[in-house]
């Protein structure tokens, strides 16, 4: 280790004293300007990372769908996956480690995780469109550098593009070329593929308005362009050129208040959608002729994803194992339906992507989705595997024909993590085959009326949860009073959690009605303090 050199960069991102944070769901997250020093370590942990498994590692820089005034960076794994749980802990000790302690730890992290120091590392990175992205970004370059790491910088990028780019670059091109050009042919080509047969029958084009929260997404789309399947003619919203990142609009926006976002006129049954800043997340949208919004949320958008894969696999008569992952917060609705209309296995898991991903792991066919639109679908590789072969050799035409639609699917979806342009093809993909329009998608179900509350506690630590966060086991008496709660109303259900990005405990309820829903969230929030 350049042990002069070390002290030299660090002190150009110096940390400020006494600063700690911690990397949680979402990595490191906070206001842009306390960040110099945690892009400068990750910069320095991604060298330590692609060491230790022998691949390239992805950092990116994002906040996601907080104000444009935050910024943070989150550490990609080899085949595109969140950073590896045990590896968090050396990212919060590096990151919180006193500029003079910084070369200490660095050893200390080489020898826990047995690092050897003398291996070639290599880091792709990315950034979302802040004004703080760039500079932080530098500081991540510096980080690899100083411990004698090659890095690719992507500029600006997705956060699921830069996830498949680390994916493909470390599967030697089977996922798919990791530039940008590699990633929009693939995806073209899949849908395209998909939908040919429909369009020959004379489907008319499909239109879809897009509103890009200021971000990334736009810049993306706008690129995509030459690339991008004529059949989806699509309209950009909110494209960063006039209001600020994710301000009054984007998925998040759009999901918790349930209503359109700003600068995007919508007409009555016109498509919409919206994308998160750093486009990993969608949500779906109309008004309907009576001037109503209704939000077609990742619950919804996972309905749709399990009931047509569901039919195909029937198709291709193959036994393979189908299941949905959610999380507490998906509509009780959502979880019934698919249950009992759909038939397919539903297993619910902590909050946050990685815990979603890990389950759906488990599964041939694996459909995750949040309920605020962060989503994919996981084929484990002998599924992949079996339905490339019946693509090909299958006499059976109808079986053929099923399982090269399966093909397209798999190509088509972004298997790394949830990305918004590749779910909003295979949603676009889905409606033009199954010739569904948004409002006979929305009316497959109906949500149970349901709230969602924050409450600041002097410490949200003391919640500790169990059974996938939906029960409380400290402090005592909580969770008998939330059951007590519970019961006063029909068809309810509540559950408390602390916040893995807020300093905030959430509080989310169900009931029969809006009032009781309301009711219930508000009185289980009194039992929070
Ligand atoms: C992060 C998670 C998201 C989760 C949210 C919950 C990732 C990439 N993102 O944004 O999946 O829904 O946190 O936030 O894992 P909360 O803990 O504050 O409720
Ligand atoms: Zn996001």
């Amino acid at each position: 280790m350049d042990v002069e050199g070390l002290k030299k960069y660090s002190a150009l991102h110096p940390k400020p004293a006494g600063l700690t944070l911690q990397y949680g769901t979402a990595g490191f997250r906070s206001k842009a300007q306390q960040l110099e020093h945690i892009m400068f370590r990750m910069g320095m942990l991604a060298v330590l990372r692609s060491r230790a498994t022998g691949a390239t590692i992805g950092v990116m820089v994002t906040a996601s769908h907080n104000p444009e005034e935050d910024n943070g960076v989150k550490l990609v794994d080899p085949l595109g996956e969140m950073l590896h749980p045990s590896w968090e802990e050396y990212a919060t000790q590096l990151a919180n480690a006193e500029d003079q302690e910084l070369q200490k730890t660095v050893t200390e992290i080489c020898q826990k995780a047995a690092v050897n120091q003398q291996k070639d590392a290599s880091v792709f990175i990315g950034r979302d469109t802040r004004p703080s992205s760039k500079e932080l970004s530098q500081a991540v370059i510096d980080g690899i550098s100083i411990l004698g790491g090659q890095y690719h910088d992507y500029g600006l990028v997705t956060t699921p593009q830069l996830h498949y780019m680390v994916c493909c670059q470390n599967t030697q091109g089977q996922y798919g070329e990791p530039t940008l050009e590699g990633y929009y042919q693939k995806l073209s080509k899949a849908f395209t593929e998909l939908i040919k047969k429909s369009l020959s029958s004379g489907e008319a084009q499909r239109q879809l308005k897009i509103d890009c929260a200021n971000g990334i997404g736009a810049l993306k789309l706008a690129e995509m362009e030459t690339y991008f399947p004529k059949e989806v003619q699509i309209q950009v919203y909110n494209d960063g050129t006039k209001e600020k990142l994710n301000h009054l609009c984007g998925a998040d926006f759009v999901k918790v208040h349930q209503k359109p976002p700003k600068g995007l006129d919508m007409k009555p049954n016109e498509s919409c959608c919206s994308f998160d800043g750093d486009a990993d997340r969608i949500v779906y949208y109309y008004m309907d002729t009576a001037g109503h919004f209704h939000l077609i949320d990742g619950d919804k958008i996972a309905t749709l994803f399990s009931i047509f894969l569901k039919e195909l696999l029937a198709k291709v008569g193959q036994t393979l194992k189908m299941a949905v992952v959610q999380t507490a917060y998906a509509n009780g609705s959502s979880t019934r339906y698919l249950e009992e209309t759909v038939q397919v296995p539903v297993h619910c898991v902590k909050t946050g992507v990685k815990h979603l991903h890990h389950k759906a792991q488990e599964f041939d066919v694996g459909i995750y989705f949040e309920a605020n639109g962060h989503g994919t679908v996981l084929f484990s590789k002998a599924a992949e595997n079996t339905i490339r072969q019946l693509a090909k050799e299958e006499k059976d035409d109808a079986k053929r024909e099923a399982a090269k639609v399966l093909e397209n699917m798999i190509d088509l979806i972004n298997q790394t993590v949830g990305d918004a342009i590749s779910d909003m093809l295979v949603i676009e993909a889905i409606l033009t085959l199954k010739g569904l329009t948004l409002q006979q998608w929305d009316a497959l179900y109906t949500d149970f009326p349901s709230r969602l509350l924050k409450v600041q506690v002097a410490d949200r630590q003391v919640i500790d949860t169990t059974d996938a966060e939906r029960r409380a086991v400290t402090p005592p008496g909580l969770q008998e009073k939330i059951d007590a709660l519970v019961k006063k109303y029909k068809l309810s259900r509540a559950f408390v959690r602390p916040s893995g990005t807020e300093d905030v405990v959430r509080v989310y309820a169900e009931a029969d009605t809006q009032e009781n829903a309301d009711a219930l969230a508000h009185e289980v929030s009194l039992a929070v303090y």
